[in-house]
């Protein structure tokens, strides 16, 4: 194995190229129910799989964040913790981690992605600027707003549609940000938001065509560019595969040339870097840093532990090194895109191409007898736990959330269910499961009658509302 490069190893044993570089070491056990004990959990979870306790739950694909399988030398991570209060040999570890795989200089930790996205727009928006991205995510978006600006999607328009073929669907459209510049300003725009991967699109990539061509513009204008680092590793493996020039880069290489067009990172580390619970923010500007280090003692905990335990920095430090692997990321989408392909196979609508961290159906498309208004995407996610204790999540207009201004739903053309699957958790068995209740959820398509929302909380509603279903 030592002697070939990583990257090259699937390919050359032809046949199985996304089978899995490990082998399971401990199980834990699956529960089944029967579908009257589904039944009552789910009017118990008012038709929200947020809701629903994971003991009903038979294979879980709410989320990939924070639901992956640690490594054995992870786990033996672990017992390194050094839970000093200040300075702990962990912290430097991760430091070194993010600095050679991601190239940034300086590193905040923090503990998951939000804390990152709290300090990062709390530092840099003032109130009446605006942030332009490529699509928005929830909780992303939340946080520029809650710091006082109005956020804009200059995604490319080919993000919207599900149908299409685009390989690079998150591509930002430079025209789109041109013009929101010379509407706005280049001095009332903090920082460009780009995400690697859109979480919401489908989980699509970004070229390194359109990274630098975005980098350049920025120059122009004097601009920031930032990344959503969540899933940055993953948009790599589409630029492998994709992208002239890029066929024969190892993984780690593409996400280093891409990470240096930018000028800083946030990072939920529970997705891509393979840990239960984390985050890092990095930047290489001397002020910003010392203003974000100065303000995560306030929201999370000192600059060298930044609310994470030491142990888990180990672990992530750990898992940073093992995310980069191109017989893991290969072996990882490989199992989503063999899910993919069989809902495919079968006539099932889903976003294509297949994305990198899930599989989105298209709930339009699924029930095309249910308006927006009657939460498609929520409905499909409730028959589909019902039929087999598989758990999905609404991405569609339940998850955008209200307009500020108007406080009118957001509408969003993508209305998805999403079956999101964690890193090194289910086999090729359980995808056939899932197919196969997905199949049967579309067999009695027809039967659907959509939901009604009865409980709305004010900030990131999809989490906590309730739904009823409509007689
Ligand atoms: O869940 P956090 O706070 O560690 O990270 C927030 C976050 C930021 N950016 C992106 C692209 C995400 O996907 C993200 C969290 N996503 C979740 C929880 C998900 O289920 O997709």
């Amino acid at each position: 194995m030592a002697h070939e490069p990583p990257h090259t190893m699937g390919q050359q044993h032809g046949r199985r190229s996304w089978a899995e570089p490990w082998k399971i070491k401990m199980v834990e056990p699956l529960a089944v129910t029967t579908r009257e004990e589904r039944a009552a959990a789910l009017v118990e979870a008012g038709y929200n799989t947020f809701l629903l306790r994971s003991r009903d739950v038979y294979i879980d694909l709410l989320t990939d964040s924070g639901t992956s399988a640690m490594s054995d030398r992870q786990w033996a991570g672990m017992m390194l913790g050094d839970e000093a209060y200040a300075g702990s040999r962990n912290f430097y570890n991760l430091e070194a981690a993010v600095q050679r795989f991601y190239g940034y200089r300086h590193i905040v930790p923090t503990h998951q992605g939000r804390g990152a996205e709290h300090l990062i727009s709390q530092t840099l928006i003032k109130p009446g600027d605006h942030v332009p991205g490529n699509m928005y995510f929830t909780t992303t978006r939340l946080h520029q707003e809650l710091a006082g600006a109005t956020f804009h999607d200059v995604i490319i328009d080919e993000a919207h549609d599900p149908e299409s073929l685009h390989p690079f669907k998150g591509n930002m459209d430079l025209a789109k940000l041109g013009a929101l510049i010379d509407e706005v300003g280049a001095d009332r725009i903090p920082y460009v938001s780009l995400a690697g991967t859109v979480n919401m699109a489908g989980g699509q990539p970004v070229s390194m065509a359109n990274v630098r061509a975005l980098r350049a513009l920025c120059d122009r204008h004097g601009l920031r560019l930032l990344l959503d680092a969540t899933r940055m590793v993953e948009n790599a493996l589409f630029i492998q595969e994709r992208e002239d020039g890029y066929g024969d880069m190892p993984i780690a290489a593409i996400l280093r040339e891409f990470c240096s067009h930018t000028d800083g990172a946030w990072m939920s580390a529970k997705k891509d870097n393979l840990v239960n619970i984390g985050g890092w923010l990095a930047v290489n500007d001397d002020a910003v840093f010392e203003e974000l280090r100065n303000l995560v003692v306030v929201y999370e905990g000192l600059h060298t532990y930044g609310g994470m335990a030491g142990r888990d920095m180990e672990a992530l430090a750990i898992g940073i090194e093992e995310s980069v692997q191109d017989e893991h990321v290969r072996s990882r989408v490989g199992q989503v895109r063999y899910l993919g392909e069989l809902l495919t196979e079968w006539g099932i609508p889903i976003v294509q191409p297949v994305g990198g961290h899930a599989i989105f159906l298209d709930a339009r498309r699924f029930y095309p007898h249910l308006e927006q208004d009657l939460f498609p995407a929520q409905t499909l996610a409730a028959e589909l736990y019902l039929d087999s204790g598989i758990r999905s999540m609404e991405r569609g207009i339940a998850s955008a959330g209200r307009d500020p201004e108007t406080g009118d739903h957001h509408r969003p053309k993508l209305e998805l269910t999403r079956l999101t699957i964690p890193r090194r958790v289910y086999t090729q068995a359980h995808m056939d499961v899932v197919a196969e209740s997905v199949k049967a959820c579309h067999d009695a398509r027809d039967s659907a009658r959509g939901l009604r929302m009865v409980y709305e909380p004010k900030y990131l509603r999809f989490f906590q509302a309730r739904f009823e279903p409509i007689s």
